[in-house]
């Protein structure tokens, strides 16, 4: 049993895989376009990448994540990948040298595309807080500023089994395999 991915990131396939193989289903990138909307919404974004890609053989995932920070109003949120590329966890931190309510939720939004054609959305969020400083080598792309609570280590500072006791992309997964154990043909 296959689902594929469509994506341009190796560690999300990563982080994803080990959840979907525990429920019997194998996960492989595949080479499909996601089209990206600009949305406030990462709900609307994975959506609406959903309905453009064709309907395969085999049930197709496309996921999107976003940091969105309180006092920055939400920024990067949807716009995490640019301000990732541009800024970087850096920039984020230099936003908020002076800023005392660190507290931010990390969302996962996957779209599936069942082999019929229908659409289905599962979401997770995590919430937590910047740090201050950049802690930890493991991960990607923020990781090493974001501590989700009931836990003093960074994203970075776990290892991948252990970011997925915590992570957005790891809520968001569970439902997903939860769905898909419903579907009777896949
Ligand atoms: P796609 O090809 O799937 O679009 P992407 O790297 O663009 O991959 P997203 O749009 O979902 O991924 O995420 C936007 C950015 O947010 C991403 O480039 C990372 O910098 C950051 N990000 C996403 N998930 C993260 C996570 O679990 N931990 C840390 N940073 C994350
Ligand atoms: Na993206």
């Amino acid at each position: 049993k296959t689902i594929l991915i469509a994506t341009k990131n190796r560690h999300k396939v990563q982080e994803m895989a080990p959840i979907l193989e525990t429920y019997g289903y194998k996960l492989q990138p595949a080479d499909l376009p996601k089209i990206e909307i600009q949305s406030d919404t990462l709900q609307e974004i994975v959506a609406y990448a959903a309905r453009h890609i064709p309907a395969l053989d085999k049930p197709v995932i496309i996921e999107d994540a976003g940091l969105f920070i309180k006092a920055l109003n939400g920024f990067p949120g949807p716009y995490s990948h640019y301000v990732y590329q541009t800024i970087g966890c850096k920039g984020i931190l230099q936003l908020l040298q002076q800023v005392t309510d660190r507290t931010a939720v990390f969302q996962s939004a996957i779209a599936l595309k069942t082999p019929t054609g229908e659409t289905h959305i599962f979401t997770g969020e995590t919430m937590g807080k910047i740090t201050t400083e950049p802690r930890g080598t493991g991960g990607f792309g923020f990781d090493p500023i974001f501590q989700p609570q009931g836990t003093h280590k960074t994203y970075a500072e776990m290892s991948l089994q252990e970011k997925n006791l915590y992570s957005h992309r790891a809520k968001a997964t569970k439902k997903l395999a939860e769905h898909l154990a419903t579907m009777a043909s896949v």
